[in-house]
C-alpha cells in the first residue's frame, strides 16, 4: 500500500490519517456563510486550520450545493488563484485545488498546488490531460448526476459496487493518460448524489474500497447526511456526529478527512490513528 503522496514541492506522509481543512473562496457558501472571500479572510482561516493541525487546506470556488449558481471559469480562476498564490508564499503547507476545469488545473499547478481536488473524476473535457500534465496527485471522486440535480432522485441497484466500478473506470482513464496509479487518490463522494442510506452502505462498506489500491479520502463534515441522522439538526450543530462520522471512516481505511472542523477531528483521529498503530495482532481494523 501507498505510504507517501509526493504533492509538489512536499512530501505527505499517509501511514496515519490527516485532516484536510476546507476554505473556501465562494461567495454563496451555504456552511461557512461565504466569509472567506477576501484574500485576507482567507489567508486568516487557512493560518487557523494550519495551526490547529490540517496537512492539506482544499481551496474550492465552484459550490458544488444544489442551489448554488454555476460559476464560469474565468470565475474560478478569479477567486482561487489570489488565494492559492498568497497561501504558498506566507505558509508551508499542501494546497489542494476544488476544481473540474482543465484551466484551473494547469494554472494551478503553475502557482505551487499540491494536490488536484476533482468531485467530477476528470471527466470534463480536457481535464486528464491537464491532470496528466500538472504532475500533481489527483483526488477522484463519484457523483452520481449534477450538483443542480443530484439529490433530487439517487438512484442505485448496488451503490457500493456502482461507486466501486467507476472509481475503476476512472482509475483506468487515468492510467491511459499517462497518470500514474501512485498519483491516484479516491473518494465514494458522501452526498453526491446520494440518499442516507446510500451514504451509510458506503460508510459501512467503505474498507472494500481499499481494494482499488489507492489512498481513501472522505468529506462528511457538516454535511446533511448528518442532519438527517441526528432528525433534522441545522448546520452549527452537527460537530460531534461528524466526529463519529470521521472516526467510522479513518477506523475502515480512510487516509485523509476533508473537514471543517479541523482541531476536533485532528483529536478524533489520534484516537484512530494511536489504535492503528498497535498493529494487526490486536483485532483492530
Ligand atoms: C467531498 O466529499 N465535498 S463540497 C454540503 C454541506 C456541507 C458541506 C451543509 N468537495 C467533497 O463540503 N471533495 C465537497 O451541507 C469535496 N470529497 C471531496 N474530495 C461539499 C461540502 C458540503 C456540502
Amino acid at each position: 500500500m501507498v505510504k507517501q503522496l509526493v504533492c509538489g514541492d512536499k512530501v505527505l506522509d499517509l501511514s496515519s490519517a490527516v485532516v484536510m481543512g476546507v476554505l473556501n473562496v465562494t461567495p454563496d457558501s451555504f456552511s461557512d456563510g461565504g466569509r472567506f472571500v477576501t484574500v485576507d479572510a482567507a489567508l486568516h482561516h487557512a493560518e487557523s486550520m494550519i495551526s490547529e493541525g490540517a496537512l492539506i487546506i482544499d481551496i474550492g470556488a465552484e459550490s458544488t450545493r444544489p442551489q448554488a449558481q454555476q460559476v464560469t471559469e474565468q470565475q474560478e480562476l478569479d477567486r482561487l488563484l489570489p488565494v492559492l498564490e498568497a497561501i504558498k508564499k506566507q505558509f508551508d503547507v499542501i494546497v489542494s485545488v476544488d476544481t473540474s476545469s482543465p484551466t484551473v488545473i494547469m494554472e494551478s499547478a503553475k502557482l505551487g498546488a499540491g494536490l488536484i481536488n476533482d468531485v467530477r473524476a476528470l471527466q470534463r473535457e480536457g481535464a486528464l490531460a491537464a491532470a496528466a500534465q500538472s504532475n500533481l496527485p489527483i483526488c477522484l471522486m463519484h457523483m452520481q448526476g449534477q450538483p443542480q440535480t443530484m439529490q433530487l432522485q439517487p438512484a442505485y441497484e448496488s451503490v457500493v459496487d456502482e461507486v466501486h466500478n467507476f472509481l475503476l473506470t476512472r482509475i483506468e482513464a487515468c492510467l491511459q493518460n499517462g497518470i500514474a496509479k501512485e498519483r491516484l487518490l479516491i473518494d465514494v463522494g458522501f452526498g453526491f448524489g446520494k440518499t442516507l442510506a446510500h451514504n451509510l452502505q458506503l460508510l459501512a462498506q467503505l474498507s472494500s474500497f481499499k481494494t482499488l489500491d489507492c489512498p481513501i479520502l472522505v468529506g462528511m463534515s457538516r454535511k446533511s447526511m448528518l442532519g438527517a441522522i441526528l432528525g433534522g439538526a441545522p448546520v452549527e450543530q452537527r460537530l460531534f456526529a461528524g466526529l463519529s462520522a470521521a472516526t467510522i471512516a479513518a477506523l475502515n481505511g480512510a487516509k485523509i478527512i476533508r473537514t471543517h472542523d479541523v482541531r476536533a477531528t485532528k483529536e478524533a483521529l489520534a484516537v484512530v490513528n494511536a489504535l492503528l498503530d498497535l498493529g494487526e495482532n490486536n483485532n483492530v481494523a
